[in-house]
């Protein structure tokens, strides 16, 4: 093995670390996404902001998310998702349905059109149901 292939492999190994510790540990509060039909749905009222902001999904399964802009601000006018190609206009006062279904474990971030208002989605490994069953009360870590 070379000295290259080492480092690769030691840096991978990080990266799972960091996985692991992230799902059985990290308390960051999210919004655990409402199972529909298979499709795993949330509401998002967009306004100064994304709330909520953090929305945790589970891979492999469809997601709806629901933004409902209650603002005209022209920041807002945009919903971002790079990672899933998704560039979406949210008319004012109106629901705009975003649909899409990650397949990946991992955290996407999610931005208006400036990048001035952020928002995560997690999404956990599929059959992870530990934070499905937990506490009513996310916010409260
Ligand atoms: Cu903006």
């Amino acid at each position: 093995m070379t000295a290259a292939q080492l480092v690769v492999n030691a840096l991978g190994l990080a990266a799972m670390a960091w996985v692991v510790w992230y799902f059985l540990f990290s308390r960051r509060p999210a919004t655990v996404a409402r199972q529909t039909r298979g499709v795993q749905e949330i509401a998002i009222t967009v306004k100064g902001g994304y709330s909520p902001d953090t929305i945790l999904v589970q891979a492999g399964k469809p997601v709806r998310l629901l933004f409902y802009r209650d603002e005209t601000a022209d920041c807002s006018e945009r919903v971002v998702f790079e990672h899933f190609n998704i560039n979406a206009r949210l008319p004012a006062f109106e629901t705009t349905p975003i649909e899409f279904t990650p397949t990946e474990p991992g955290e996407y971030p999610f931005r208006c059109g400036m990048s001035m208002l952020k928002g995560l989605l997690v999404v956990e490994p599929a059959g992870a149901g530990r934070r499905t069953a937990a506490s009513p009360h996310p916010s409260h870590g």
